[in-house]
């Protein structure tokens, strides 16, 4: 129940409010009502309530002179909103009720809801979950991303073939945000940049510059049981109205209409590529609009509460998720000397104190490089100030390391026609952090090795974390139940005292409610799946499921080659011991991926062929969702029992889907990579199945030399499973995808699917024998709950908070 205006929410006040947004703007009452004007007056009635306790949050903000926290990203993959924003709070039953009364079942609004995809996948659904929990904690916090027209394209799968369709999700889903045209800024690119100097001072003059407008739409993020709402800026793109008079006179009238409707197109579309750079003018573009808009908001929010700017450092925290927004360090620079006539030493100083920059890959095509004739085109000013930076950058490096080319020129920002977004981010930012304990030592030891040992103190962890009342309280209300029976509800603000639940390990009714819970959970995603794909998947059978993005590195392949070789038992002998299983897979590949292209119609047909033969379907059945999002992960995760983590070891940074699973309680199939690290530390080795190399022994192999041919030779199983995958399913061979596999001269799978193949189906046959004992298999699931508790995002942004940012709760 919420506290408003010092009175208590009530029934009748939901009732009314209801009421009188529906004759307001549909002119109807709630019994002429129909399901979408009554979903439409929900939020806004919730959004009413997140604006007045929002602005309550935002005076105590100001009395108490808080400093803020602007969390810039250029993905936040949201979700839906209106089932958060009602437990967050805490206003469910009341709105249920009334929803009752008035003849709507509450669950079926939440479904016309469109799920916003303003992400890829890991990085922006990471950075909604932080924003979650710096409501949830009261930390004073603004994420500023982009209001992109078209969000990540909807998946569909034809012939097995991805085919993309547009996201045009502000249709119906504009209904969270707060426009806010009072609070624009312009942004300037291209022209010409020169120095005047008048009485011993110089001024910086930007000739022939386009600009664009970039309004805000506000999103707001409230906590769960907290007082806090912050808010997620999204900035859109909108022409400038002063239209080149220049053309106008010169007679160009369509000309000069034209060029300003281009400038919309910065904030059409998010590009679709995740852990994958693709260098292009368009996104340098997008990425420059919205830290510069970003941060003449955040100066200008801080000239109002403080009418000076030298106290920025201390009221300011800027944090660059990845280096997509790593132009806020030059733009900042140039903020504070141009505008605002500070020296360079000083706006450097201020820089180098309120930025901070987390590191999320490690894999050479995601490191963000720029082509410096397209750069200085689009960003002259901006250039001339990275220039400098590095100029003086490697001076310094000089200093430390006379004559030392080698390792000046890999560190430096600017070199071989590229500008290095990762040097740069290192070299402007107080701390640098990965996203894994593992992830942070590889940095150290290879990527970052040069800056860490030229500026150790720079370097940390903060292990990621996720939103555990979306993740587990909402999403999973069965589980959330009995958890509450047996040890109370402390864990949804302390995820931690989640170990409590360990104390129930040997109590046979709670392993048998996790069971029964399980089973449920099983049949929801059932009648899901059979909605979307007409199949009926055995609720007896093990859920064993892979969702994520499509990419070599995280290793479906590999997955899909444990099935063949079960197919291929099975076809040798219908009575082999094999526990019934349900392999799902889901995820998008970019578009332009063209070898994760080919593995989804590799799972696809090689479903597709199981699906037409009867006694091998029920025994193992393969099913690819089409169009995995947030809210097909929020029924996929508490129906999971098997989670398929099963990346090349030293390549994914830390995955957040596995945190996901095992708050709910599956058992994790993985390597030893990103976070499962971690995760086996939490749960012992009896609780968790860790298969294949380790990223010690994959570098040991890579520079012995990685010949796949040679697992091929040496395992029956793995030569019969690759030879079948030869001769190929549902009449599609994929041959290909074999010379991928084993092609002899160094060329073949960088990701050495084979050479985890024989241990991957070990441990997995060990794993599922598990299963024909229930109750054992329950107990290690209950230890999987009970120990998730560290993978919260609270646990993670209590860390950025105290180590990083520096940053206090506001209550
Ligand atoms: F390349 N991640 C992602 F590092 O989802 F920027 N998209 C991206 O573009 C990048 C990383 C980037 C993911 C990582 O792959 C995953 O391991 C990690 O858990 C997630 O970011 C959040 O840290």
């Amino acid at each position: 129940m919420l506290q408003m205006n010092n009175s208590i929410l009530t029934t009748s006040d939901v009732r009314n409010t209801l009421e009188s947004k529906l004759s307001r703007y549909f002119g109807v009452t709630p019994q002429e009502a129909d399901k979408n004007q009554i979903y439409k007056a929900a939020v806004l009635t919730v959004k009413d309530i997140l604006t007045s306790k929002r602005s309550k949050y935002k005076e105590k903000i100001k009395k108490q002179r808080a400093k803020t926290v602007y969390y810039l990203c250029m993905e936040f993959l949201v979700g839906r909103s209106l089932k958060n924003n009602l437990h967050n709070l805490g206003i469910v039953s009341e709105y249920e009720k009334v929803l009752n009364e008035m003849g709507f079942d509450l669950n079926e609004l939440y479904e016309l809801e469109p799920d916003p995809g303003l992400g890829n996948g890991g990085l922006g659904r990471l950075a909604s979950c932080f924003m979650d929990s710096l409501s949830s904690l009261d930390y004073p916090a603004k994420g500023f991303s982009i209001c992109y027209e078209y969000g990540l394209f909807k998946q569909k799968i034809i012939d097995g073939n991805q085919v993309e369709f547009p996201d045009d999700w502000m249709n119906d889903g504009d209904g969270w945000l707060v426009p806010r045209t009072d609070k624009t800024f312009s942004v300037k690119f291209d022209g010409h940049v020169s120095e005047k100097w008048e009485n011993g001072k110089c001024t910086v003059i930007h000739e022939e510059y386009s600009e664009v407008q970039a309004v805000p739409y506000d999103m707001m993020i409230s906590g769960s049981d907290s007082e806090a709402v912050n808010s997620l800026r999204l900035w859109r793109a909108k022409e400038i109205s002063n239209f080149n008079m220049n053309l106008f006179s010169q007679g160009q009238y369509v000309r000069a209409i034209q060029e300003n409707s281009n400038a919309e197109i910065i904030s059409k579309v998010l590009y679709p590529s995740d852990d994958h750079t693709e260098g292009k003018l368009l996104r340098l573009s997008q990425q420059y609009f919205l830290v510069s808009a970003s941060l003449q908001n955040i100066i200008s929010d801080h000239l109002a509460s403080y009418g000076t700017l030298y106290n920025f450092s201390d009221k300011v925290a800027i944090h660059i998720n990845d280096t997509h927004p790593a132009l806020c360090i030059p733009e900042l620079m140039r903020i504070l000397m141009d505008i605002y006539s500070y020296s360079w030493e000083n706006a450097w100083d201020v820089v180098t104190k309120v930025v901070s920059y987390t590191n999320h890959t490690v894999l050479p095509e995601a490191l963000e490089c720029w082509n410096v004739d397209l750069f200085r085109l689009k960003l002259p000013r901006i250039y001339n100030i990275v220039s400098e930076i590095n100029r003086r950058l490697c001076e310094d490096l000089w200093t430390m390391y006379p004559g030392d080319w080698d390792r000046i020129s890999r560190m430096a920002i600017i070199g071989y026609s590229q500008v290095k977004m990762a040097n740069l981010s290192i070299a402007a930012s107080h701390t640098v952090n990965g996203v894994s304990k593992l992830h942070s030592d590889i940095l150290k030891k290879t990527v970052f090795r040069d800056y860490y040992k030229a500026m150790p103190y720079k370097f940390t962890n903060v292990t990621n974390g996720i939103a555990h009342r979306r993740w587990l309280s909402w999403s999973n209300p069965k589980l959330s139940k009995l958890l509450d029976e047996c040890i109370g509800e402390e864990y949804k603000k302390k995820p931690e005292t989640l170990t409590e639940f360990n104390k129930f390990r040997d109590d046979t009714s709670v392993l048998e409610r996790l069971q029964e819970i399980k089973t449920e959970n099983k049949l929801a995603l059932s009648k899901f799946i059979f909605n979307k794909t007409g199949i009926i998947a055995d609720v007896n059978s093990i859920f064993d499921v892979q969702v994520k993005r499509m990419h070599e590195y995280k290793r479906q392949l590999l997955n899909a080659l444990k099935i063949i070789s079960m197919y291929i038992e099975l076809k040798e002998n219908p009575n082999a011991h094999i526990h019934p299983c349900t392999f799902i897979f889901g995820g998008k590949a970019a578009p332009g991926y063209y070898k994760a292209k080919e593995i989804i119609k590799l799972i696809w047909s090689l479903g597709s062929e199981i699906e037409r033969d009867p006694k091998i379907r029920d025994i193992i059945r393969v099913i690819y969702l089409e169009d995995y999002n947030v809210s097909t992960a929020e029924i996929l995760m508490p129906a999971s029992e098997i989670s398929e983590q099963i990346s090349l070891a030293g390549k994914e940074a830390s995955g957040t889907g596995c945190m996901k699973f095992m708050i709910n309680g599956a058992l994790t199939l993985g390597t030893l990579d990103g976070a499962n690290v971690e995760m086996k530390e939490a749960v012992n080795d009896d609780s968790i199945y860790i298969f294949g190399h380790t990223a010690e022994e994959v570098d040991e192999l890579w520079k012995k030399g990685y010949e796949a041919i040679r697992y091929y030779q040496a395992s029956d199983k793995l030569r019969k499973t690759v030879d079948r995958l030869h001769r190929g399913f549902n009449g599609t061979s994929f041959s290909n995808l074999v010379s991928y596999l084993i092609s002899g001269y160094g060329v073949s799978d960088p990701y050495m699917c084979l050479a985890d193949f024989d241990s991957y189906i070990h441990t997995f046959n060990e794993l599922t024998s598990v299963y024909q004992n229930k109750e054992l298999w329950a107990k290690k699931s209950l230890r999987n709950i009970a120990q998730a508790g560290y993978f919260a995002a609270d646990r993670s942004i209590g860390e950025y908070a105290a180590d990083i940012w520096h940053i206090n709760h506001v209550k």
